[in-house]
């Protein structure tokens, strides 16, 4: 779909003509989800992983109202340093682009513009979910009911633990989301590679992957497939000490009234600054290794 709310890079754009595997950014992650200037590395830096890999990346944003897929390196840096970016779900997308603001696309707008464009593949870091408290707060991310209806499909490091990952599993599994782990068994929990919980579905190979994939939208089942690809070893964190930070970033959040939208970037800023840059260099491994593995399923997709 071309329309005047849609600007496509000429690269992404010649990709998608040519049939050539194409791999989707979010811009929420550099300019709500890092800091300064390690989210704009790594944001370059997975775009360069994508390339090596066979694909061709597309960083998704939006741009005084225009819905950019594919961006600028001058771009990108902007939105790693900008503090006045709108973190846009759908919710705030007609909102951003009517008033031609900037706006940073969370999974969910990110889906969704990609769609718009025909790429299949989303690589990020971690997704939102059902969050701690759900039954009360009713604080559930619109990534989820998105990936229940849109046909591109995300590859993330697992739930991350400041939610609750057994709640997000079963409103996956109600909203028919099937949920793939990486070879291995356990689902992992973004800072580290298991989880309490064994995956509902795994398989080995990016052209298996490829294949269920291509198999779900051929049997015309709409949404998404979360791809969960857990972090490597050597990055992990121990489970105890980041429930344990998790649990403070809690309570400081709700000591401040942070409600809505604001919640998520909280959080993990909180667990950033409080473990001396530790998460941070676990959330830049994972996504680099999801980047690879976007890639690698987006080329068998295409094949
Ligand atoms: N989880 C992370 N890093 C992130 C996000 C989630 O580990 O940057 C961002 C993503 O953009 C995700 C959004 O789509 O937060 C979810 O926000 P909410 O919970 O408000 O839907
Ligand atoms: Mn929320």
């Amino acid at each position: 779909m071309q329309n005047n709310f849609l600007q496509i890079h000429p690269r992404v754009a010649q990709a998608l003509q040519q049939g050539k595997p194409v791999v989707a950014l979010e811009s929420t992650i550099i300019s709500h989800g890092m800091p300064y200037p390690k989210n704009v590395e790594t944001a370059l830096a997975v775009e360069e992983i994508i390339l090596q890999n066979g694909a061709i990346p597309a960083t998704i944003a939006i741009i005084n109202g225009k819905c950019c897929v594919g961006l600028s390196k001058d771009e990108i840096e902007t939105f790693g340093k900008e503090k006045n970016v709108w973190k846009v779900s759908l919710r705030d997308m007609p909102y951003v682009v009517s008033k031609k603001l900037f706006g940073a696309t969370t999974v969910a707008a990110t889906m969704r513009i990609a769609s718009m464009v025909g790429i299949k593949i989303f690589v990020t870091g971690g997704i939102g979910g059902v969050h701690r408290g759900a039954a009360t707060t009713m604080d559930i991310s619109a990534d989820l009911t998105e990936m229940a209806q849109t046909n591109v499909a995300v590859v993330s490091a697992g739930i991350k633990s400041i939610l609750d990952i057994g709640l997000t599993l079963e409103y996956l599994e109600t909203l028919g989301i099937p949920v793939v782990t990486y070879n291995q068994k356990t689902f992992p929990s973004f800072y580290s590679n298991e989880s309490n919980y064994i995956t509902p579905l795994q398989l080995n190979t990016p052209q298996e992957i490829a294949a269920m994939l291509q198999t779900k939208w051929a049997l015309g089942l709409n949404g998404s497939v979360m791809i969960a690809n857990p972090i490597p070893k050597e990055y992990e964190m121990p489970a105890n000490i980041v429930e344990s930070h998790i649990q403070k970033a809690l309570q400081a959040a709700t000591k401040k009234n942070i409600k809505g939208k604001d919640v998520t970037p909280f959080i993990l800023q909180y667990i950033a600054q409080h473990t001396g840059g530790e998460s941070l260099e676990a959330n830049i491994a994972l996504i680099k290794h999801n980047a690879t593995l976007g890639a690698k399923i987006a080329v068998a997709f295409c094949n």
